[in-house]
Order: structure tokens, then C-alpha cells, then sequence
């Protein structure tokens, strides 16, 4: 069969299983980054595993997330980063150097490579041609630690393009689109991969900033082609050595062929609360906005931040200011950018419109800062709309492309870019300049080992080591102490935003666990844990969605939370529950989810026996209702053992060096 760029990857990189879609392959992981938000944990996850130095080709820390450091807690974390980075052989990327993900392409990125990041963003890295997937902590660190990671054999949409796009539309708009045909859920197997003779015109950023949102479909990855203009965007960051050719052999089959003409596309937006949410701006256009954002790690890059100066620099010649109730801000993606936009004077033209210029971090995206006012509109180029994310709970969140937010900030209501040639403002020309700038002022590069085994790792009072998970009892006895409607994302189950700083402290951070879905949930869990009861999750539709955060099933397991029971489950969260020792369940008869209620007692009764004989059901006795309902779980034979054993932790400690057939579990 014709291979497809995906499996040409997936089948270099094989250590385990056959490559025949559906089935668990088990494959080899060249590069990795973490990020400090999640990146704390995975590192005290890998010293856990008793490895002096990390074990892959390349592995970057980033230091990108939590950079608002009100009180010491941030600022901890980024010296504990820095001495694990030192003592175990990573790069360290430090605060203020740029968002991991457009670092990543900027300067580590090499086609053909597979990169685990523990960020959902990771598949940004596809943008350059990798298999760049993201994954919760635990994994990563696994992957450091030299052990495989699983998936399962994808199956993919051929993403076929055709024509280019008009001025004013861009790759945000693209990915838009995507996302109004194939929606935030169901799409849990799936590799979106772009070919056909639409793609050579989208530059390596553009390719980023669709791969980037493929997160929010919920696929494995995205994935273009590596060809010439990825071998012109290597050249620009000096690194054409790293380029290889890789693309679809012809008559590749796809499981699905998506094709999109980009000369037909028009500017987009996805409305609150969800990235799926999308519409033409045209139907929405007129209302009154707030605030404007660009930035992130989806529309930050020299690319955009270039061409939106260019429009403003245009509206700044006929007088035009930011509109007057408009609170306008602008992150660039890296410290490249940051230094390339002040020398081409972009970084000019927005402060004399009068921009707030924010630090080259997530910031805003995650709700670090620029929270907007009370029921705002706020228009962002970031990849998430969540309800809450930004900080402002009545708040609503409406995500364009840079070009969008432009006219939007200009105009103080929501915009069709298109409209600015009214105003005299003609599309740029965008050019990349001859080169690009490397500075490595605020990276390290490993030490030698001699020098590494000198460092001690630094500790302060906010971090604390991350409990280890227990073995599945022999029956869950308990309670549904919550139950959650459709599309629960992880923002949902543990907030980010100003909690964002308990990250490595499981104990603290478990007290907002569900905060503004039920903030009673913690208390009322943790009691039931006193008492001796298992606490139970029951939930909709695509339970998870989002962000690879390994903190929404790390702090229920610490409040005693034994089972997640959903229409349906998105990939990675439903990999970081496996990894905590928490048993992932789907209702047979999805009607079922409306026999139960928040309170009722429950028993699976012998869970434990029917796992291990993998009878693939599980019976629920509902006390309260005196009722029973079938249950299902779609489990791999590691993973089967993986929750029977308590987690990945307890699998690393106890049985390290043996395969999972190895793994006997009578009872
Ligand atoms: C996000 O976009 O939600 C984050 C913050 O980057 C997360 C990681 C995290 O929760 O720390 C992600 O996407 O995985
Ligand atoms: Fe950072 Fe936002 Fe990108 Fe997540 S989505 S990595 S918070 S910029």
C-alpha cells in the first residue's frame, strides 16, 4: 500500500506491535520538550525512575507557562526546571526565551523525527513535518527515561488542498474550517494529514498554526509534508542540514479525503465556549468588542506578527488609533520574534497604535493576566475559547486570525478583514528576511556529565513529591460525586489561570479540582475518601477535551476518584486516567447516563476479577435506584494491567525491565 508521510514516520520509529491500524504500537520517541506548567511533574515523575541522564536524542525544558510569579511559587518551579535540566542532560529554554511550541519549529524541529511533548500543542511539530504528539507528564517522562510510547495505529484524513488563499485569509481560517467539518469530538484515532497542490504556498508557520489546532479536533496529530518550503524555512533558522524530503507517496490511501479549496475560504471565527464553535465573521460581524489579542503559540510567529504590523501601519498613516474602547496587547511567539519584529519596526507600529506589548510567554491564553471585563467580548488568535480560561467567567472569548483581530481592534467591533480595503488598507506582501536571527542568550545546553553529577536539585516549599497510585480493588464501592454534562474539557477539571501555580503541589491544587463546574466536589470527595468510599465520575460526551494536563486525573486520584464513566472519552485524557490507576468506562446504551444521579450509590461489583479475565463489560449496580446498567471499557492489554497495578508509576517501580506479557496478575 502506498504510504502515507504519517505511517512512513510511525513505521521507522515501530519498537512494538504491527503496524495495522487500530492496533497498539508501541513506538520510539527521538526528541521531547515539557513545559513548566506540566513539566514539574514529569520531572519528579522521572526522577522516580532512577535514571541519571535522559535517554533520547534531545530533550527541551521550557519555562513558558506560569511566568506571572505572583508570590514565590512560579519562580520555585523555574529553579527546581533549571537544576533537573542541568543534572539530567536537557536543553533548558528559560522564561522570557518564547512558547515552547514556536521554539520548538524555530529550533529543534527535524522532519522525520517523532517529538512527545507534555503540552496538547505538541502537534505544532507537524507543521515541519514530524510525528509530534502531545501526552500527559508521566509519558514523557517515560519517554526521557528511554521506554517507547503507545498509541494506537491512526487512521487518517487525507486533508487535500487545492488553489491559494485570498488576502485577508490565512491559516487561522483554514483550521477554522476544519473544525466546522470535523468538529472537537469523535475524531479520538485520527491523524489529519495535508497534502496536494495547496500546500507549497503555506509557509512553515502557517503549516504550524493548523497543525498547532488539530489539537482541538482531537486527533493523534497533523501532519504536512516535508518539501522545498520546509527546506527554505530550515535554511532561514541556518539549520538546512536537518532537512529531508518526506512526503505521501502517490495514490496514498487515506481513510478519508477532506478537500478543501483554499481560494474559496473566507475569514473565520469560532464563537464561545468552544473551538468547534465556528461561523463566517460576516454572520456575527458588527458587534462591540473589548479586547484584542495576538499571540499564543498559534498566531504568533514573525509571520503573523509582521503582517498584522503592516495593516496597522497602513491604518496609523490615515490617523487611525487602537479604537478607544478597545484594550489591544500583543505577545510575540519567541524572543526570535520579539527581536526580529523590533528590528523590521513592527514592534514600533504597535506601540504607536497604541498596543500593550506582553511578555513573549502563554500568558493571556491561559489565563495568566489580561483577564478581560465583566460579560467582555474578547477577540484572541489563541487556539481555546474554554468557558473560564480567560480568567473572566461571563466573559466571551471568540477566536480569529491575526488579520481579523486587526480590523477588530481598529474598527472596536467585530470585523471582516476584507473590509479593511475600504479603509484604504491594502493586504502585505509578506516577505521571511535572508535570515534569521539566533540568539541563545536564554538557553542552556547540557552540561557534560561530569559536571551534571555535581548539580543538586533545588526544592522550594511549593513542591511537593506526587502521590503514587493504589492497585484496582477488588470491587469500586461508592459514590457518583459529580456528574458533568457534554464537552467537559480539562479546563473544566482542573483550572488553570491563577491555580496555575500549585502545579506541583498535588495536595493544594486538588482543592479546585471541578471549581467552576461544582467547587463542593473536593470537600465532598475527599470525605467520602475518609469514609472509606470510592468517589465516581459520571459525564457526556468527549469527557476531557483539551489540554494534556495530567493534573485532572492526577488530583482526583488523589481525592479518591476510582472510576470515570462517559458517553465517550477524548484520547489524552483517557491515557493520563490509565496512567494514574483510574478505571476509563463508557456506557453500553448511552440513554443509561440519565438513570443516575449525583448522590447514588454504586457498586461494580468484581471489577477487578473482570478485568484481569477481560471480559470487555462491567455490570453497575445502582443502590440508590436499585437498578443495573452495562458498562464497557476499550482497553489494551497494557493498559489493562496498568490500572490493575495502580498506574504507570507502580508498573516503572516494581516490574522495570519487564514486557506487559511478562506481567502476570492472577488476582
Ligand atoms: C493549554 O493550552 O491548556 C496548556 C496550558 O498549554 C496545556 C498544558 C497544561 O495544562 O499545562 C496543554 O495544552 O496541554
Ligand atoms: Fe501556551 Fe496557550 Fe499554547 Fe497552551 S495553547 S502552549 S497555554 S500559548
Amino acid at each position: 500500500m502506498a504510504k502515507s508521510v504519517t505511517y512512513k514516520i510511525l513505521e521507522k520509529h515501530l519498537t512494538e506491535g504491527q503496524l495495522k491500524k487500530g492496533n497498539e504500537i508501541g513506538i520510539n520517541i527521538d526528541t521531547t520538550l515539557t513545559q513548566d506548567a506540566t513539566g514539574t511533574m514529569a520531572d519528579l515523575q522521572y526522577e522516580q525512575m532512577g535514571i541519571d541522564r535522559v535517554q533520547t536524542m534531545l530533550s527541551v525544558s521550557y519555562i513558558d507557562h506560569n511566568t506571572l510569579q505572583m508570590g514565590f511559587e512560579n519562580a520555585d518551579d523555574h529553579r527546581y526546571l533549571t537544576s533537573f535540566a542541568r543534572k539530567y542532560g536537557l536543553v533548558l529554554s528559560k522564561a522570557g526565551n518564547g512558547i515552547c511550541h514556536q521554539v520548538n519549529i524555530e529550533r529543534f524541529g527535524v522532519p522525520g523525527r517523532t517529538l512527545l511533548g507534555s503540552d496538547s500543542h505538541t502537534p505544532t511539530g507537524g507543521g515541519i513535518g514530524m510525528i509530534s504528539i502531545g501526552a500527559g507528564g508521566l509519558d514523557i517522562a517515560s519517554a526521557m527515561a528511554g521506554l517507547p510510547f503507545y498509541i494506537r495505529a491512526p487512521k487518517i484524513y487525507g486533508i487535500h488542498l487545492t488553489g491559494r488563499l485570498k488576502p485577508f485569509v490565512s491559516a487561522k481560517d483554514l483550521i477554522l474550517k476544519i473544525l466546522s467539518i470535523l468538529g472537537v469530538k469523535g475524531n479520538v484515532g485520527w491523524v489529519a494529514e495535508y497534502y496536494g497542490s495547496g500546500v507549497a504556498a503555506l509557509s512553515v508557520p502557517e503549516r504550524a498554526t493548523i497543525t498547532n489546532m488539530g489539537a482541538e479536533l482531537g486527533v493523534t496529530t497533523s501532519v504536512f509534508p516535508s518539501d522545498n518550503t520546509t527546506k527554505e524555512f530550515l535554511k532561514l533558522e541556518g539549520r538546512q542540514n536537518d532537512w529531508s524530503e518526506i512526503t505521501a507517496e502517490d495514490d496514498s490511501e487515506y481513510d478519508k479525503i477532506i478537500e478543501i479549496n483554499l481560494s474559496e475560504l473566507e475569514p473565520m471565527v469560532a464563537l464561545p465556549h468552544s473551538p468547534g464553535n465556528v461561523k463566517r465573521i460576516r454572520e456575527i460581524e458588527g458587534m462591540t468588542v473589548d479586547q484584542v489579542l495576538v499571540g499564543s503559540c498559534t498566531n504568533s510567529s514573525y509571520r503573523d506578527l509582521t503582517v498584522a504590523a503592516d495593516l496597522i501601519a497602513q491604518a496609523l498613516q490615515s490617523g487611525k488609533r487602537v479604537n478607544r474602547n478597545v484594550s489591544f496587547g500583543v505577545a510575540p511567539g519567541s524572543r526570535q520574534v520579539a527581536i526580529m519584529t523590533m528590528t523590521n519596526s513592527s514592534f514600533l507600529t504597535f506601540e504607536k497604535f497604541g498596543a500593550r506589548i506582553l511578555e513573549s510567554a502563554c500568558g493571556f491564553c491561559i489565563g495568566n493576566g489580561m483577564a478581560p471585563k465583566t460579560n467582555a467580548v474578547s477577540i484572541r488568535t489563541n487556539n481555546r475559547n474554554f468557558y473560564g480560561r480567560s480568567g473572566t467567567l461571563s466573559a466571551k472569548v471568540y477566536l480569529t486570525s491575526p488579520e481579523t483581530a486587526i480590523a477588530c481592534a481598529i474598527t472596536g467591533k467585530i470585523t471582516d478583514p476584507r473590509d479593511l480595503e475600504n479603509m484604504g488598507i491594502k493586504y502585505p506582501e509578506f516577505q521571511f528576511p535572508k535570515q534569521f536571527v539566533k540568539d541563545d542568550t536564554l538557553f542552556e545546553f547540557p552540561l557534560s556529565v561530569e559536571e551534571s553529577k555535581k548539580i543538586e536539585l533545588y526544592r522550594g516549599p511549593n513542591i511537593v513529591q506526587p502521590p503514587a497510585g493504589e492497585a484496582l480493588p477488588k470491587s469500586i464501592d461508592g459514590e457518583v460525586s459529580i456528574k458533568v454534562d457534554d464537552n467537559i474539557t480539562t479546563d473544566h477539571i482542573m483550572p488553570a489561570g491563577a491555580r496555575l501555580k500549585y502545579r506541583s503541589n498535588v495536595p493544594v491544587y486538588s482543592q479546585f479540582v471541578f471549581e467552576t463546574v461544582d467547587s463542593t466536589f473536593p470537600k465532598r470527595a475527599l470525605k467520602n475518601k475518609e469514609a472509606g468510599l470510592h468517589n465516581i465520575i459520571v459525564a457526556g460526551e468527549s469527557y476531557g477535551q483539551g489540554s494534556s494536563r495530567e493534573h485532572a486525573a492526577l488530583c482526583p486520584m488523589y481525592l479518591g476518584v476510582r472510576a470515570i464513566i462517559a458517553k465517550s472519552m477524548e484520547r489524552i485524557h483517557k491515557a493520563n486516567l490509565i496512567n494514574f490507576g483510574i478505571l476509563p468506562l463508557t456506557f453500553k446504551n448511552p440513554d443509561d447516563y440519565d438513570k443516575i444521579t449525583v448522590g447514588d450509590r454504586i457498586v461494580l461489583k468484581n471489577v477487578r476479577p473482570e478485568l484481569i479475565g477481560n471480559s470487555g463489560t462491567i455490570k453497575l449496580n445502582d443502590k440508590t435506584k436499585n437498578i443495573s446498567i452495562d458498562l464497557l471499557y476499550d482497553l489494551s492489554e497494557r493498559e489493562r494491567k496498568t490500572v490493575l497495578l495502580g498506574g504507570t508509576m507502580q508498573v516503572a517501580k516494581n516490574y522495570r525491565g519487564k514486557s506487559f506479557k511478562e506481567i502476570i496478575i492472577t488476582e
